[in-house]
């Protein structure tokens, strides 16, 4: 019995430290602190969330660390329900019809920032590797093993765009480089970034976010404050869909 209680005893130290430790680490990392977010990734093999810098116009999320894609080892792996899976390059998907357009991504976190987008539109690549008829959304798998869905219909809305390009540049590690899809109506948690490959599916699915988070899998921009990153953070109203301004 003694060497039991001992057991017990020695876990039961061994938890309060863990939660001790988690507290600290919380607490020297919470949001607004001096010491929050150094930058641990800036010339390192992996880019990770950061607000520091250059990236306090446009902050950067990434569920996990993500190691940094090579374009030269990429492609865009097409799976799932469709006739023949395929693969494309980075030089090939470059090569489809490009669109280029501004929009802003609202974080559901309060934020937002705008920038020009350039890319193809998903009605090139369905044509490339077309759907079976029973698929009606899209699994996206990113670097970061982050997961997300979207409908076909949200897909084929002419304002959602497959990007490449971002601000006349290349996408950046940070913003999602080789390809992302920027959704302008829904949150950002629905604008998957560092994808690597996409299933078409026949049901819909909770993607990263959405399982961890209260929030919906659906992700359209609700009414309520918007925090702009490029006009000084004052809070204002929006309206719910696409912030056109
Ligand atoms: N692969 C991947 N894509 C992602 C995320 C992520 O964690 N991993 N976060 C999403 C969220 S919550 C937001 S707000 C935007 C942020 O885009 P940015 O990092 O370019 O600002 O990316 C979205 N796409
Ligand atoms: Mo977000």
């Amino acid at each position: 019995m003694r060497s039991f209680d001992r057991l017990n005893r020695r876990s039961f130290l061994a938890r309060t430290f863990a939660f001790c430790a988690a507290f600290v680490q919380g607490w020297w990392s919470r949001p607004g602190s001096a010491r929050a977010e150094p930058d641990y990734f800036t010339g390192t093999d992996f880019v990770g969330k950061t607000r520091v810098g250059k990236f306090k116009q446009f902050y950067i999320n990434y569920w996990k660390p993500l190691r940094r894609i090579k374009a030269a080892d990429w492609t865009l792996e097409v799976g799932g329900l469709c006739e023949t899976p395929k693969h494309f390059t980075l030089d090939q998907l470059k090569g489809l019809p490009t669109m280029t357009q501004t929009s802003r991504l609202k974080c559901v976190e309060c934020w937002s920032a705008k920038a020009e987008w350039s890319g193809f539109h998903f009605s090139e690549l369905m044509k490339l590797c077309p759907p079976q008829p029973e698929a009606t959304g899209v699994v996206f798998h990113c670097g970061d093993i982050y997961t997300e869905h979207l409908s076909l219909a949200d897909l084929n809305h002419p304002r959602t765009l497959w990007v490449t390009q971002m601000n006349g540049a290349p996408l950046s590690d940070e913003h999602g480089f080789p390809l992302r899809v920027i959704v302008p109506f829904k949150y950002g948690y629905k604008n998957p970034k560092a994808i690597v490959k996409i299933e078409y599916v026949n049901e819909l699915q909770y993607g990263t976010w959405s399982k961890i988070g209260p929030y919906s899998p659906d992700g359209t921009i609700l009414p309520g404050t918007d925090h702009p990153l490029d006009l000084g953070k004052t809070p204002r109203r929006i309206s719910g869909g696409e912030i056109t301004y």
